[in-house]
């Protein structure tokens, strides 16, 4: 008798949901899960009258598949991960694939596939977005890992893939080692921050300009239908034209404090480890720190006092300066991630095709939107492009969108509505374009009380200088010059 084609291992939300996607597109499923009674419950209830086999254990997994087996993990990210492996390497065959789907940590799936390879199997980390629906109609996946497994996991993984307009699955190879974790890990960073943006527009239209929620549902609708068409603002106009049974708007009844799992903050660490300005994803993940810390926000509004105002003077076209405001930010984030995975293929010698990780994320992802198609065409014009802020395309668009940029960070600072992102994605842009900046002080100021050394405008960079400022030190400088 044939064995199955794949086995799944973790029958939660997600593995559950992309056995039946599997299923659906006609593959037979072996799954596996630790507790059984889930496993029962699974194959009696959503997986009744589909061709799912169900395991009992993993040996009976390992026995149920073709060779070279193939197996996804959809446990949770962590040590589950390496117990799960630990237990089922051993069961396997040289030329066996293993593939992790979870969120895992990309330098965990490093170490993986170093261990894995060193015992002739090959592993894949996979990151998959989408959620559970995702997971389920198809959602977007980012393999990366031992490219050998691809050619034999390549058909299932597309087959059950988003697909774009054009037809072609959210789904291809991105690199060796880490690199489709680390992909992910800044798929939830960038979505960290667009959910950021987008939270901000709200803010000002409901506290700022004292809109009704069936008007702001409306704006985002309308926005939806633009420059912004894309799957959060989508579901940000249903949430707000969500209402009760009382007919009152939903969102007013939930609690302004936002969780994490982590995958913002690993994105922001690992920018901060590789020298990469990832200040806007930075801001959002504070926004939520800050967000949690609800005791003390309402004890400090009370001797503090509440500062956010209405826009007494928003004046003509508000709203659409907003529109500008979050589209400009979303453009610098976008940027920012793409610098992160530039400076991530520096680092860990990974060849990345960034047009190719934007096609990945057109459909099917929580990111997905109409600009991913813009940010393709960007690296297709220019392969090597050290910056979407130096595309034509993005040049034009942030030019045009500059005025209500600014015009949205002076009103929103001027009556104590907090728009970390927007303010600090604007920081970020002029920055960027600044030729000079004041760090020449930072520098010398290093040099002051350190003797750290600068380097000078009128010599070759690498040459380091050290000025005996106040007449009292020595000739020693410090060896820890940096920059
Ligand atoms: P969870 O992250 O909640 O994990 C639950 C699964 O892990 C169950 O099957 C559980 O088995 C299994 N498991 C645990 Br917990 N410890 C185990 C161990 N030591 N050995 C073997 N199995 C173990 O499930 P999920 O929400 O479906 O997510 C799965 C992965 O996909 C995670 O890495 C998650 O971060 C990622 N992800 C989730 C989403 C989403 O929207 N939920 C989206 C994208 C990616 P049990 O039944 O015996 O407890």
């Amino acid at each position: 008798m044939a064995g199955a084609d794949i086995g799944l291992i973790g029958l939660a939300v997600m593995g559950q949901n992309l056995v039946l996607n599997m299923d659906d597109h006609g593959f037979t499923v072996a799954v596996y899960n630790r507790t059984t009674a889930r496993t029962t419950e699974f194959l009696d209830g959503r997986a009744k009258g589909t061709k799912v086999i169900g395991t009992a254990t993993l040996e009976e997994l390992a026995a149920s598949l073709d060779s070279p087996r193939r197996i996804m993990m959809m446990v949770k990210a962590g040590r589950a991960v390496d117990a799960t492996i630990g237990q089922l390497a051993p069961l396997l065959d040289e030329g066996d694939i293993i593939i992790d789907g979870g969120n895992s940590h990309f330098e965990d799936t490093s170490r993986r596939a170093r261990e894995l390879r060193e015992r002739g199997l090959l592993f894949v980390g996979a990151g998959i977005s989408g959620g559970e629906e995702g997971a389920r109609r198809g959602p977007s996946i980012m393999p990366g890992g031992e490219k050998a497994a691809w050619p034999q996991i390549e058909g299932i993984l597309r087959a059950i893939a988003a697909k774009a307009k054009d037809g072609t699955p959210c789904c291809d190879w991105v690199g060796p080692d880490g690199a489709g974790h680390y992909t992910k890990m800044v798929h939830n960073g960038i979505e960290y921050g667009d959910m950021q943006v987008i939270a901000e527009a709200y803010h000002l239209m409901r506290v700022g300009l004292g809109m009704t929620y069936p008007e702001m549902a409306g704006v985002f609708c309308d926005w939806n239908e633009g420059l912004l068409d894309s799957y959060l603002i989508g579901i940000t106009a249903d949430i707000l034209a969500h209402a009760d049974e009382q007919g009152r708007p939903t969102l007013e009844n939930i609690l302004d404090v936002a969780g994490q799992k982590g995958t913002g903050k690993w994105a922001v660490l690992s920018s901060l480890d590789l020298g990469r300005p990832m200040t806007l994803v930075a801001e959002a993940v504070h926004s939520r720190v800050v967000s949690g810390m609800r005791r003390h926000r309402i004890e400090a509004a009370e001797i503090l006092g509440a500062k956010a105002g209405r826009l007494a003077d928003a004046g003509e076209g508000f709203v659409d300066a907003v529109h500008d405001a979050l589209y400009a930010s979303k453009i610098v984030s976008y940027a920012q991630g793409f610098m992160l995975l530039k400076g991530a293929a520096v680092e860990y010698g990974w060849d990345l095709d960034y047009g190719s990780i934007a096609r990945l994320w057109r459909e099917g992802c929580i990111i997905r939107a109409a600009f991913l198609d813009d940010i393709a065409a960007a690296f297709d014009r220019r392969p090597d492009l050290p910056s979407l802020l130096l595309d034509k395309f993005f040049i034009d668009a942030l030019g045009r969108a500059e005025a209500g940029w600014r015009r949205v960070v002076t009103a929103a600072v001027g009556i104590g509505i907090p728009v970390p992102a927007y303010s600090s994605a604007l920081a970020f842009y002029d920055a960027y374009r600044s030729e000079r900046l004041p760090t020449n002080l930072v520098s010398a100021q290093r040099d002051y009380f350190g003797a750290h050394t600068y380097e000078r405008v009128d010599h070759p960079r690498g040459e380091f200088f050290h000025t005996d400022w106040a007449g009292t030190g020595g000739g020693a400088i410090s060896g820890s010059y940096q920059a």
